[in-house]
């Protein structure tokens, strides 16, 4: 071979090698991108963005976000940590799904708050699993006991942790239920020092969502006897043949999953209908809608029910053990945002879980809010956040 042949063939070598180097590194930073909430909708509006993953001690890698300081000329300097759990059917990115002057996470940014969004197991940002593949039984296996007892504890450490500092907390639905449990049990109060509660609940028997009833009174014991412990996914199985019927039943809501499950809002920019479900509803257990639809048949705030045999292996005892309510301090502070026209958090059951409580606690009430109007709701910045706001900076 002559010379300029072999530097022909070694510049062929090269260029062969960093187009393979690019296409890695591309094909890396695609996977990157189609991956998470900060490239898909935090770093898009100018927030700086952190990715992070967190491994609870039963295997599950759950996705966390931090939007480690505003736009508006914040800076982190003594940062308050906040975290934002959201509820069933949705994911962490439930709060950041509107414009930055009305989505939550970002109006905490932007207040100077240090802010961490969690995503629970089973959400499309948390499907990772140290040995349990997502189409295996046993990936499924859980309800919001989990959620409290794993999820929780392990994303609220590694933010306690990263941080330096405790942390306060801003649930909604369902990120209600599980703190308000895991304060019954004081696991989270060695991570948290404050938390705001929107559309809170302990008590679901009251609930007037047409699905979720649905759900509770009549398909969902019948369905896990048919298809065993699974995803709960409205794209396939039982979720589908659900949406199918009532889509059949009520035809004229049926673009509108996100009303269907939480009933009627009053300020829900309806054009942004399309958007919010690119995103949700997000998958949960079969297993966990059969929690939640066991607290809409009994009106109790109990472990899940494994029935009588299976309640004594798994409890010692034939009823699943309460979480009592009673039980939480009296000095924690916590505030508490519910609204008149909640089809899941019911007015009558907020004012039981209120009864309940020690303490009255920090009470707003909103007649015209609906469940998704604490999270995506147009004027829930004016309404709810900037009190949240101030309640979560006070002494
Ligand atoms: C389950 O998923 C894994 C990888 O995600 C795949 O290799 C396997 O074939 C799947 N098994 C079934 C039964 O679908
Ligand atoms: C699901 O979890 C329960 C309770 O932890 C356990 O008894 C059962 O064997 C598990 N089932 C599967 C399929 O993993
Ligand atoms: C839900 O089911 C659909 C259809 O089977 C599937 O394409 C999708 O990936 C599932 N969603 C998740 C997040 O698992
Ligand atoms: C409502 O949504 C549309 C479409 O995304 C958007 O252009 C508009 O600014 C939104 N209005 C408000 C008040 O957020
Ligand atoms: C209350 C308020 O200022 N809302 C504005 C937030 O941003 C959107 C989109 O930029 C505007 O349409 C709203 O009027």
């Amino acid at each position: 071979m002559r010379t300029r042949d072999k530097v022909q063939l070694v510049g062929v070598i090269q260029s062969a090698w960093w187009f393979l180097l690019f296409l890695f590194l591309l094909g890396d930073h695609l996977e990157f991108a189609a991956a998470g909430i900060c490239s898909e909708l935090i770093s898009p509006l100018g927030y700086p963005c952190e990715e992070h993953q967190v491994t609870t001690t039963d295997g599950y890698i759950l996705g966390v976000q931090r939007i480690s300081a505003g736009i508006q000329g914040s800076t982190l300097q003594h940062a308050l940590p906040v975290f934002l759990q959201h509820g069933v059917l949705a994911g962490g990115e439930h709060w950041v799904l509107n414009s930055p002057n009305e989505s939550l996470a970002f109006i905490l940014a932007d207040s100077g708050f240090d802010v961490w969004i969690g995503s629970l197991r089973g959400t499309q940002w948390s499907q990772g699993h140290v040995s349990l593949t997502l189409n295996s039984t046993s990936y499924w296996n859980w309800t919001w006991d989990e959620h409290l007892n794993y999820d929780l504890p392990a994303m609220l450490k590694f933010v306690r942790d990263t941080t330096g500092s405790p942390v306060k907390y801003v649930g909604h639905s369902q990120g209600t239920i599980i703190f308000l449990a895991g304060l019954t049990q004081s696991s989270v109060t060695q991570y948290v020092d404050k938390a705001a509660l929107l559309a809170p609940i302990a008590y679901l028997d009251h609930m007037t969502s047409i699905v979720g009833n649905a759900l509770a009174r009549l398909f969902l014991d019948q369905a896990l006897l048919h298809v065993g412990i699974r995803e709960f996914n409205t794209s396939s199985g039982v979720g589908k043949e659900l949406i199918d019927l009532y889509c059949g039943l009520i035809p004229s809501d049926c673009s509108d999953l996100l009303t269907a499950f939480t009933g009627p809002n009053c300020c829900i920019n309806s054009t942004r209908l399309p958007f919010y479900q690119q995103y949700e509803p997000q998958p949960t257990s079969t297993k966990n809608i059969a929690h939640l639809s066991q607290m809409v048949r009994t009106g109790h705030f109990r472990k899940y029910d494994y029935g009588l045999f299976g309640n004594l292996e798994h409890y010692g005892q034939p009823i699943p053990p309460a979480y009592s309510l009673s039980n939480i301090p009296a000095s924690f502070p916590l505030m508490l945002a519910y609204g008149g026209i909640d089809a899941l958090a019911d007015v009558n059951d907020v004012k039981h879980l209120i009864d309940d409580l020690p303490n009255p606690y920090v009470l707003q009430y909103l007649p015209n809010y609906g469940h998704l109007d604490y999270t995506i709701g147009k004027s829930a910045n004016r309404d709810v956040y900037q009190p949240m706001i101030q309640f979560l900076k006070g002494n």
